[in-house]
């Protein structure tokens, strides 16, 4: 059979399309849903992905309040900037880019974000009540693209073998929650586990969240597995590729998402959907 190569791209677009019209019965009852969205320093990937959001917020009709901020900006002046984006009501979503620059505490700074505006649910109590299984509050951006990219590929996950391979708090442990709660069985891979070949060949579901170009290889791919692939790594040729071996494992898969246009557009429609609600919470 033909492999399904998931377009992320064409399903985050019918998701923006939703909200999009969301958005305008929301703008008649007099609710305008709005952004903010911080950047510090000059990272350039994180700059392609913050301008990546502006663009979707502007396509929707959600208001977008940008701070570029200097790779100098002090842990203080930060902190002072959400305490006062917390209180403004215009706001409903704060989103601090990260990486980080080094100096300043990234806990501490998720910690200060009022968790009813946390639209990448990173705060504790948000990361908490999806420990819990509480899904009606913000779910975690990729990992709910993730889920919603299988789903959408009329894939069943219940029962599943699912190896996620990274145990990062942004893909890693949270993507594996969501899969336990959509009653797949699954298993956390990392730098220190043994076997892990092994281990991933059982997979009848792979994530792949390493940050690694191609650490996924075809004999590590079980005949017939749904390969998601949440790396993107610049190669130095400039272009993008993922944590799996896309040429070589494409044949083996049933369905496998490309790098670009796969989970990435997708971490990004799944924000816009946690803003909107945001608005109406
Ligand atoms: N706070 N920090 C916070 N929230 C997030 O949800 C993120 N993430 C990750 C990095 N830091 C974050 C993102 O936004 C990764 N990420 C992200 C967002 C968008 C895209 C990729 C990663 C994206 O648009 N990817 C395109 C290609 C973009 C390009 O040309 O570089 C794609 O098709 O995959």
């Amino acid at each position: 059979m033909e492999t399904l190569i998931i377009d992320g791209k064409k399903i985050s677009q019918d998701i923006k399309d939703e909200l999009k019209a969301e958005v305008e019965d929301l703008k008649k009852k007099g609710i305008e849903p709005g952004l903010a969205v911080i950047l510090v320093g000059n990272n350039p990937a994180s700059k392609v992905y913050v301008s990546n959001k502006k663009k979707a917020c502007e396509y929707i009709g959600i208001r977008s309040f940008s701070y570029e901020l200097p790779e100098e900006t002090s842990e203080e002046e930060l902190l002072k900037l959400i305490k006062d984006l917390n209180q403004t009501k215009e706001v409903h979503g704060i989103l601090v880019q990260l990486p980080l620059p080094k100096h300043i505490d990234e806990n501490k700074i998720l910690l200060s974000i009022d968790p009813s505006k946390d639209v990448d649910c990173f705060h504790p109590y948000n990361v908490g009540m999806i420990s819990i299984g509480e899904l009606n509050g913000f779910l975690p951006c990729t990992p709910a693209g993730i889920i919603e990219l299988i789903k959408r590929s009329q894939i069943e996950i219940e029962g599943k073998k699912c190896v996620v391979v990274g145990r990062s708090n942004i893909v890693g442990k949270p993507v594996a929650n969501l899969l336990l709660r959509n009653n797949g069985t699954v298993t956390i891979c990392h730098s220190r586990t043994k076997n892990l070949k092994e281990i991933c060949k059982e997979a009848d579901i792979l994530v792949a969240a390493i940050g690694k170009a191609n650490f996924i290889t075809a004999d590590m791919v079980k005949d017939g597995a749904v390969l998601i692939d949440v790396g993107i790594n610049r190669l130095e040729n400039g272009k993008l590729c993922g944590d799996i071996d896309f040429e070589n494992c494409k044949d083996k898969a049933m369905a496998i998402t490309p790098v670009p246009g796969g989970v990435g557009p997708m971490t990004i429609a799944m924000l816009m959907k946690n803003c909107v609600k945001a608005a109406i919470m």
